[in-house]
């Protein structure tokens, strides 16, 4: 019937995947891939992390012109990582580089703004849990840089990109919910918060109007990208959608009804429960809770919880090392030789939030805790694969707890559903069925809401999961039902719970 494209950004890589809506079932094709990888750029006083921005939309053009010259698309839908943004001054161009969230230049920011506005009083406002790279800290840690004073608009990630596709500057409120800034009981910008802060008034007037997903935005600039036209020779147009790669994914889940948890295991795993209202609670914000929005007036709420990342940066090291490609397949089969549970860490610790080599710093970890030291790579592996799912399985519980919800399955979306004997220790740490895919749940996501959106698809969230589940094929894993390891995975959760306590 239609074809739609979505642009899928990753803090690693990006890709242009077409989606193609036959028969009840959205047939999807990856078109374009590409590395995404930040860049120290030289700054007065100092060095910083940042995206390399305009050749990632040269790479979202490069992909789309692929997408277009295989046929028409109705149309185009942009997520990205969320936080991130860029600035651009009264005629549209970039006042500076697009910063990486994981430069540290807002390392001990988040204190100095608790001395305006109370940690209390910003959660019950925003529902956003406290990371130092939240939008709100970056911003107030280039307070009074020429950069932030020549800037007239703020965009995030993919709202930048899709302002350069189409010439619409808007801001798409699912990733709004990620800046700090947002009130998600009435979708708006939080005036309380603005108003709080010394700096409200410079940042208030950056802010464009916010746009809920499957909004029209306009049609792509015939000089940009001349390629990309409907069936009907029209320019397509670029709507938005979960614009955060998150509520993409959670579009993605293929779950029917609401009595599942969701993970989104990519480079972060986001672990929570798809919600009605946002939950506001001072037990909430101490167990860093996040309240983003999603889709069709929905709220996200998760945690974050770091894990890929480490293993991602364990192999960099021992690839660095070796000079060998590692098998990440062969890797997990050793790591799953070596004794469950035997090692815990928590991998939210701020010393695994840096790039660079890991095992020292795990090994540290596990030092400064009394464990002993995982020696070979297996033990690294399989402590890393131990620790993430007792980090699931502490979120499901705690969000379960918090929301008064019960849920009876844990749907894995992402890159993380392809590991298998993460799926596997994730059911039995949970105590719950896993259903595992789709991998690709972001794009997927991100392709139902543009097909809706442009009128190809009708109905609810329940309507588009169940075109997204007639359209993948899914994994079901059941948790264990041997009392040791229950009692193992129950005693395992009580040594997260001290690591993590107070922090
Ligand atoms: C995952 C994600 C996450 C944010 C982080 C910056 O890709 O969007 O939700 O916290 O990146």
């Amino acid at each position: 019937m239609g074809r739609y494209a979505a642009v899928d950004l990753g803090a690693g890589s990006g890709r242009v995947i077409v989606g193609e809506l036959t028969e009840g079932c959205l047939l999807t094709c990856e078109v374009h891939r590409f590395r995404n990888d930040p860049v120290p750029l030289p700054e007065a006083g100092g060095v910083r992390l940042c995206w390399k921005a305009t050749e990632l939309f040269a790479q979202v053009r490069a992909g789309l012109s692929k997408a277009a010259a295989q046929g028409p698309l109705e149309a185009i839908g942009i997520d990205t990582w969320g936080v991130d943004y860029g600035l651009l001054d009264v005629d549209g161009v970039l006042t500076a580089p697009v910063v990486s969230y994981r430069d540290r230049r807002t390392a001990g920011v988040p204190s100095r703004v608790f001395e305006q506005i109370d940690p209390a009083v910003l959660y019950a406002r925003t529902g956003t849990q406290v990371q130092e790279f939240n939008t709100v800290f970056q911003l107030l840690s280039s307070t009074g840089s020429r950069a932030l004073a020549r800037a007239d608009r703020l965009l995030l990630l993919p709202d930048l990109l899709a302002y350069w596709l189409s010439g619409v500057a808007r801001t798409e409120v699912t990733n709004a919910s990620t800046t700090g800034l947002l009130d998600p009981v009435g979708r708006q910008w939080s005036d309380e918060v603005l108003d709080a802060l010394d700096q409200g008034p410079a940042i208030r007037r950056l802010l464009t109007p916010l746009s809920e997903p499957g909004t029209v935005l306009g049609p792509v600039l015939p000089r940009i990208l001349p390629e990309a036209a409907t069936a009907s020779g029209a320019p397509t147009p670029v709507v938005t959608v979960g614009s955060h790669d998150t509520a993409s994914a959670v579009v993605g889940v293929p779950a029917g009804g609401d009595a599942f948890a969701f993970i989104s295991s990519g480079t972060w795993s986001l672990v929570g429960l798809e919600l009605s209202e946002p939950i506001l609670t001072e037990a909430s914000r101490a167990d860093n809770f996040t309240n983003e929005l999603g889709v069709d007036g929905t709220v996200r709420y998760l945690r974050n919880v770091s894990g890929m990342w480490t293993l991602n940066h364990c192999i960099a090291q021992w690839q660095d090392e070796t000079g060998q490609l590692q098998d990440l397949t062969a890797l997990l089969a050793e790591a799953f030789e070596e004794p469950p549970l035997a090692r815990i860490v928590d991998l939210n610790d701020d010393t695994l939030l840096d790039p660079g080599p890991m095992t020292e710093r795990i090994n540290a970890l596990l030092e400064f805790t009394g464990q002993p030291a995982a020696r070979t790579r297996a033990q690294v592996v399989r402590t890393i694969m131990d620790s993430l799912a007792l980090a699931y399985r502490a979120a499901v519980r705690a969000a379960c707890r918090h929301s008064g919800r019960t849920v009876d399955v844990v749907h894995v979306v992402g890159g993380g559903s392809r590991n298998i004997r993460l799926c596997r220790a994730t059911a039995d740490a949970t105590g719950l069925p896993v259903v595992a895919g789709p991998a690709e749940g972001t794009a997927l996501g991100n392709l139902l809401v543009c097909a809706r959106a442009v009128g190809d698809l009708s109905g609810g969230l329940d309507r588009l999961r169940a075109v997204g589940a007639a359209s993948c094929a899914l994994t079901r894993y059941e948790p264990t039902h041997c009392p040791e390891a229950l009692a193992a995975w129950r005693a395992a959760s009580q040594t997260l719970e001290s690591l993590t306590q107070g922090k």
